[in-house]
């Protein structure tokens, strides 16, 4: 029996509702409690509403749950960040400075908080970006994920709280939907040709980003989070990579599958945010300190991606 009581925040997100089940495989269904501001169907195991602003709900669950880590998914993402810059702020900032005082005052064992690419902006090789490159966000979500890992860095130091974090690229499932980040439209693509109509793009052919399929960015984090401590030696983010592709990349692996399938380029606003990101991640660091390897290519991911939809548009028509 598991000795671990786990909390997901944000778990109806894109990777909140993934790792939750993955949480629970590994440890008990109920020892994971599920949270997340609005209510879905589909949860086979504890669910509670939780708004990430609303430190004393949090706190009240925490403790009724006797919980011991907690895995901290809730954010605005880059996009849709940009249309409200100031709630955005607000909500991760606020969300996380919660997070982080609740663990501290309940003696919390572990907290996992996602950071991502986008706190990479000016002035860095574009190409393998290293760990240690220097941190310029451009949009208020890479702000808010560059302030959290100092204050991830600041929690572990001043209170001995062992936060783990990685700086995920664009994640690309099958299992759930993504919502506000400037890299969805790798996941929309496939959407697009398993069904049979072509895709526009909200990017232009050749910008290349740092990518990840959903099993190596789960696997990854749990990964990460067992660990042992002395094995953690970057208490601000790791950078965490997968693969790199541009638009007419990925056209080029689905078109192998449908070759019929034509992918059209109207780039908008989120252009500016994806020139603004790496091209590729360096992520040695993670791979020295806790042995990482990603397992899926592009064209790996392909397969598996258009083998799935297949079989969910399949079960839902
Ligand atoms: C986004 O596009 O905002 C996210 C991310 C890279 O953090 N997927």
């Amino acid at each position: 029996m598991s000795k671990e009581k786990i909390l997901v925040i944000g778990a109806n997100g894109q990777i909140g509702s993934v790792l939750t089940e993955a949480l629970r495989a590994a440890f008990g269904t109920n020892n994971v409690i599920a949270t997340d501001i609005r209510q879905v169907d589909g949860h086979d195991g504890p669910f509670e509403l939780l708004n990430v602003l609303d430190r004393q709900a949090m706190g009240e669950i925490i403790n009724r749950h006797g919980i011991t880590q907690i895995y901290h998914l809730a954010a605005i993402l880059s996009a849709k960040g940009e249309q409200n810059p100031l709630q955005t702020w607000d909500i991760n900032m606020g969300g996380l400075f919660n997070v982080f005082e609740v663990a501290r005052e309940s003696g919390i064992s572990k907290v996992f908080f996602p950071s991502s690419i986008a706190v990479f902006g000016a002035d860095i090789p574009r190409q393998m970006t290293p760990q240690n490159a220097i941190l310029k966000p451009t949009t208020v979500y890479g702000m808010s994920k560059a302030s959290g890992e100092l204050w991830s860095q600041y929690y572990f130091q001043k209170y001995g709280l062992d936060v783990r974090s990685l700086r995920y690229p664009g994640v690309i499932g099958w299992q759930s939907d993504p919502g506000g980040g400037t890299t969805d439209y790798a996941v929309d693509i496939y959407h697009y040709a398993v069904k049979g109509e072509n895709y526009t793009c909200f990017l232009s052919e050749n910008t290349a980003l740092p990518m990840i399929y959903m099993a190596d960015a789960i696997r990854a984090t749990l990964e990460l989070m067992e660990a042992p401590a002395q094995n953690i030696k970057e208490r601000t983010s790791y950078n965490l990579a997968g693969m790199s592709f541009s638009p007419s990349e990925i056209a080029e692996s689905i078109q192998a599958h449908f070759p019929s399938f034509e992918v059209s380029y109207a780039p908008d606003f989120r252009q500016k945010i994806a020139d603004s990101w790496p091209e590729s991640i360096d992520d040695n660091a993670a791979r020295n300190d806790w042995h990482w390897q990603p397992n899926y290519d592009l064209a790996r991911m392909t397969n598996d991606m258009i083998f799935q939809l297949q079989k969910k548009y399949s079960v839902l028509i």
